[in-house]
């Protein structure tokens, strides 16, 4: 069925997308507090926008190792009036969520697509809201909540084996809710119950990971996995100094061909596509 949401999931632009991050949280790893202020949020998605995001995904809960829930409705009253000032400047956004209630509030505000971190585990009515709107969504490989994710890092037949199957049975489970499987996005779930290695293992056989030919969203940026490559006798990169080394990994995973990327420096990441597109077929950037 054609919809908004499907036409968005199908439109080639001839490179991945670029979904700039707008974390309207006081706690998240890389940008915690800069943008829990409504007004700064919103100038700094506009700012994504100008600098060429595809879509700005907005969310209002950290995921980071060891995070605390906030309620329900601190969770809305983040979000929602981000979204609904973005959307009615014309921006495509995504909601950064893992609640039933915040993604239709979000889709209410005018929000295309729900990013959901746990892929309907956390909330399963989620995918209830997802199925009845026309909104994209995106699976994300999901294991735990933060305060004890990294305690399940065992995958039995290998993590790029072991992420594909759950990945497939979530899929399954969104698709007997009534998800219409055009308006689906998978991504791996960097960071989310991986150890630094398994990480690797998983940008290395994105092509493995995937379930059927669904398009794979990889978020990357400024990831601890970075961090611990980079290390030295100080301890690992610090989050602001891992920027050239997200460049260089999104420029291999441009190259081999994903559907999105989900980016803090947007700047950064349309400059690596640029010369992706250029190396690739010699059009202008
Ligand atoms: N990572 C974070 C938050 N949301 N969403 C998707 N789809 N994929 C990710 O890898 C992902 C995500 C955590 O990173 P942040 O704290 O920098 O937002």
């Amino acid at each position: 069925m054609s919809s908004r949401a499907s036409t968005l999931v199908a439109a080639d632009l001839g490179r991945p997308r670029v979904m700039g991050v707008v974390n309207v949280t006081p706690d998240s790893f890389s940008d915690g507090g800069r943008f829990m202020a409504t007004d700064a949020a919103i100038a700094h998605g506009l700012a994504l926008l100008d600098l060429g995001a595809d879509l700005i995904d907005v969310g209002g809960e950290s995921t980071r190792p060891g995070a605390t829930r906030p309620v329900v409705s601190e969770e809305l009253d983040r979000v929602v009036p981000v979204i609904a000032a973005l959307a009615e400047a014309g921006a495509a956004i995504s909601v950064d969520t893992m609640r039933a209630e915040v993604a239709q509030a979000a889709v209410d505000a005018g929000a295309l697509v729900v990013n959901d971190v746990s892929g309907g585990l956390a909330d399963p009515r989620i995918l209830d809201v997802v199925a009845s709107a026309d909104v994209a969504y995106v699976l994300m490989h999901w294991r735990a909540h933060s305060t004890e994710m990294q305690e399940h890092t065992s995958y039995a037949a290998g993590v790029v084996a072991g992420v594909r199957a759950e990945l497939s049975s979530r899929v399954d489970e969104a698709l007997a809710r009534g998800v219409d499987p055009t308006r689906l996005v998978l991504d791996p779930g960097l960071g989310f119950s991986k150890t630094y290695a398994q990480n690797w293992d998983l940008v290395r056989h994105l092509d493995q990971v995937t379930v059927g030919s669904l398009p794979i969203l990889v978020g990357a940026s400024r990831k601890s996995f970075l961090g611990h490559l980079l290390a030295d006798d100080a301890g690992p990169r610090p989050v602001p100094q891992r920027e050239f080394a997200h460049n260089a990994l999104i420029t291999l995973l441009a190259h081999h061909g994903v559907w999105g990327l989900r980016v803090h420096d947007v700047r950064a990441c349309r400059d690596a596509l640029a010369v992706v597109t250029q190396w690739q077929d010699g059009t202008e950037p």
